[in-house]
């Protein structure tokens, strides 16, 4: 499994599957999750209400529809409260549960954005550090279908934090 990193946007990403950083609802909302559902069509949100959301730290997956990509792995991050609520476990745990959903279905390649890092106020190094760490334990821990896992940045500071952290690797 290699891991890269991109500045782009995730809608247009050719992979198996790409990762929606979406609340416990699954209908819906803005940011990233609500970019995914209008370049998806209408359908994608069909298919989420038959799902019944989804807890925090754990994952789901739908098709793409009109999305260049088969997959879409809907996952729930945690919302920042102080860094006491069990927030970083429960985002390594979207990064597990999620490469788990992607190798039930022997993808070979998944792009991640940055999960929880908007609207959910996740502070982005920390972020990043838990996402890679959690990344390269699954790599360790399991005989993995996926070949290539790119991180997706959209903002430019999440784009150098893991330029930083993969070149340390
Ligand atoms: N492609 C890749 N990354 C993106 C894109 C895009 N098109 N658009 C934004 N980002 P956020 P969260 C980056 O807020 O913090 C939704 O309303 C963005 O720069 O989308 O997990 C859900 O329904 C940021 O770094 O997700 C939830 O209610 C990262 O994606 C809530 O937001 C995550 O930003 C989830 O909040």
């Amino acid at each position: 499994m290699k891991i890269s990193v991109i500045r782009d946007d995730i809608t247009r990403q050719e992979v198996d599957a790409i990762v929606n950083a979406a609340n416990e609802s699954l209908l819906g909302g803005g940011g990233m999750d609500g970019t995914i559902h209008r370049a998806a069509g209408p359908e994608l949100k069909e298919e989420c209400k038959t799902l019944d959301g989804c807890p925090t730290g754990e994952a789901r997956v739908t098709k793409g529809y009109k999305l260049p990509t088969d997959f879409v792995i809907h996952t729930v991050g945690p919302v920042w409260k102080g860094g006491g609520q069990n927030e970083e476990q429960l985002l390594a745990s979207c990064y597990h549960e999620s490469l788990k959903k992607a190798d039930e279905r022997k993808l070979t390649s998944v792009a991640f954005p940055n999960i929880s890092t908007g609207v959910y106020g996740f502070p982005k190094r920390k972020a990043a550090e838990v996402a890679l760490k959690a990344v390269k334990e699954y790599r360790e821990q399991n005989k993995t279908h996926i070949e290539k896992l790119v991180f997706v940045c959209f903002d430019e500071e999440n784009y150098t934090i893991y330029n930083e952290l993969l070149k340390e690797d």
